[in-house]
């Protein structure tokens, strides 16, 4: 198999992050890498575009030729490929959380922080658009007060004391924001947020993906 992605690209990082706390677990998952370099627009390209139709990172390749576009449906495959170790909890109660706090990192920060990156100093060359970075900009605070609170107890992870996909978006989407250049105010405003971003960022399975 082999997965398509690009450095500091958040979507992408989700996935590395994934894989990497996967095999820290010892699934053993063997991927090919594919870089394609977005700011060059090679996402664009007819060869690119016959395995994403969208033009955008990540892909997985599989050995049949098949292809799975977006992040989250490769991960849950990979997940059902490679059920140990559980990187959605153990139980109903315990996934069903894991995948709350996930989305919520997703669309209530990730999401809303692209969209800002992408209106003030766009890696690929998009306008900026100082309408839509403000609108974007004022999303934030509510996910970082939320995941804050979940962390004030102290907690290793979002979900306690094991890494779960979560984690994985929430710190793709931090890399994101030091790569645009955007402060978030943990050290100021969310101090638990901080403390986990060090931490998180200190481990071995981190240093292996995130660069920034
Ligand atoms: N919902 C998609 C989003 C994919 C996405 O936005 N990918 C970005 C990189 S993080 C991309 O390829 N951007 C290049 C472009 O749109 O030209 C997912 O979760 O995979």
């Amino acid at each position: 198999m082999k997965l398509y992605w690009f450095q500091v690209a958040p979507n992408p990082t989700k996935v590395r992050l994934y894989v990497a706390e996967k095999n820290a677990g010892g699934a053993g998952i063997a991927l090919d890498d594919v870089v394609v370099k977005l700011p060059k627009g090679e996402q664009r390209e007819a060869a690119f575009r016959a395995l994403n139709p969208f033009g955008q990172l990540p892909v997985l390749e599989l050995d049949d030729g098949g292809a799975i576009v977006e992040s989250l449906p490769i991960i849950e495959y990979l997940e059902e490929v490679w059920p140990a170790p559980p990187m959605w909890g153990e139980t109903p109660r315990a996934r069903a959380r894991a995948r709350e706090l996930e989305r919520i990192a997703d669309a209530r920060l990730l999401a809303p922080l692209a969209r800002h990156i992408h209106a003030t100093r766009s890696p690929i060359g998009l306008p900026p658009n100082a309408a839509v970075a403000e609108h974007a900009r004022a999303a934030w605070p509510a996910a970082l007060g939320y995941l804050d609170e979940v962390l004030a107890d102290g907690r290793a992870f979002l979900c306690g004391e094991r890494p779960t996909v979560a984690d994985c978006t929430l710190a793709a989407a931090l890399q994101f924001a030091r790569f645009g250049k955007v402060d978030l105010g943990l050290a100021a405003d969310f101090p638990a947020l901080a403390r986990w971003d060090r931490a998180y960022r200190e481990r071995e399975v981190a240093r292996a993906v995130l660069t920034l």
